[in-house]
């Protein structure tokens, strides 16, 4: 685990203890271990393992998600038009144009003139009611993401509303965030979902992603075993974000990403859309965030399921009481 991101949740748990549960739930990380261990092949045997238990799941299908299943088992993504009904939408934009005055909300500088902004709506589901009814605890959404991991519907998804966007909307910027390259989130399956809150151009910086980059191969293993050997290599000095080294570490694994996604004739395509499009992604596939040309904010609700994949899920049947009061 790094070490600046223990330090944040240590810094976040101090600050709300009842945060343990979500320090539980984080899936195990990309790379783990030593430049040696993974040159004599530790992370060819994480995805290997992960790749038969996973196959050796069984996995309950309800028919309400069987078409989008057998999409994202084709591409590794989906996408859905008009997803919420155009009242309750409207009630999901209120909730999003309240949030951006909520004080609990985080800003993080993703370069020069390019800000991140997120509020978890679940920190404070009584302050936005539509919010966990709509997309909390939405079924649909609920049961893809566990069929699609091959796991038990347990926990429920942060509901996070997520704008990128450039302060001063007309001036020159700079992105110097990693997630603007190609990569994977993880050597397993873990589904990630979007809903777009505006319209989305090919200017407005769109969610990309690689078709067919999801499956497990040979070759996506050989991938698995040099993405490794750099990450162990470099990132116990890549220093902090933004520094020289930092930029380095990034561009090596940005370049075996895109020269992998090139051998095998794919390329992370934008996904655009128009206000109330749910896109649904297996993120062991390459994606990445679009290039923005244009002035305006992207602001989407954001929600991760890979505590499907954590220690959190395996504890649920102790945990779940402790959760119960959370989502109160
Ligand atoms: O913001 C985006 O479009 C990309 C997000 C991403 O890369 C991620 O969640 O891993």
């Amino acid at each position: 685990m790094e070490a600046s991101l223990s330090v944040k949740r240590l810094e976040a748990l101090w600050k709300e203890p009842s945060r343990f549960v979500d320090w539980l739930r984080e899936p195990p990380q990309l790379v783990s271990g030593s430049e040696l261990s993974n040159r004599m092949g530790l992370q060819v045997a994480r995805a290997v393992t992960e790749e038969a238990a996973w196959r050796l799941r069984s996995v309950t299908v309800c028919n309400r998600v069987r078409a989008a299943l057998d999409v994202m088992d084709r591409d590794g993504v989906v996408t859905v038009e008009n997803f919420l009904d155009p009242s309750d939408f409207r009630l999901l934009l209120g909730e999003y144009e309240q949030s951006r005055a909520d004080p609990h909300r985080h800003e993080t500088p993703l370069g020069s003139n390019f800000m991140m902004e997120h509020c978890y709506a679940n920190y404070a589901p009584r302050r936005y009611p539509n919010s966990m009814r709509l997309l909390r605890d939405n079924a649909f959404l609920l049961e893809l993401a566990a069929a699609v991991s091959r796991r038990r519907k347990t926990y429920k998804p942060h509901v996070d509303f997520y704008t990128v966007y450039k302060p001063a909307p007309d001036a020159p910027y700079e992105d110097r965030d990693a997630t603007q390259y190609s990569h994977p989130d993880r050597h397993f399956p873990c589904v990630k979902a979007f809903l777009y809150l505006a319209d989305v151009t090919h200017e407005d910086g769109p969610f990309c992603y690689a078709k067919g980059s999801h499956r497990m191969s040979l070759d996506r293993l050989r991938f698995e075993y040099d993405y490794s050997v750099i990450w162990a290599t470099h990132n116990s000095h890549r220093g902090r974000a933004g520094s020289s080294q930092n930029q380095l570490f990034t561009h090596l694994l940005a370049d075996a990403a895109e020269n992998w996604l090139k051998q095998h004739g794919m390329s992370c395509d934008p996904i655009v859309g128009r206000a109330n499009t749910l896109i649904v992604s297996n993120n062991r596939g390459f994606h990445r965030r679009g290039t923005p040309t244009s002035g305006r904010p992207r602001p989407m609700v954001y929600m991760d399921f890979g505590y499907l994949q954590s220690r959190a899920q395996h504890l649920y049947p102790l945990l779940k009481y402790f959760y119960k009061h959370l989502e109160a």
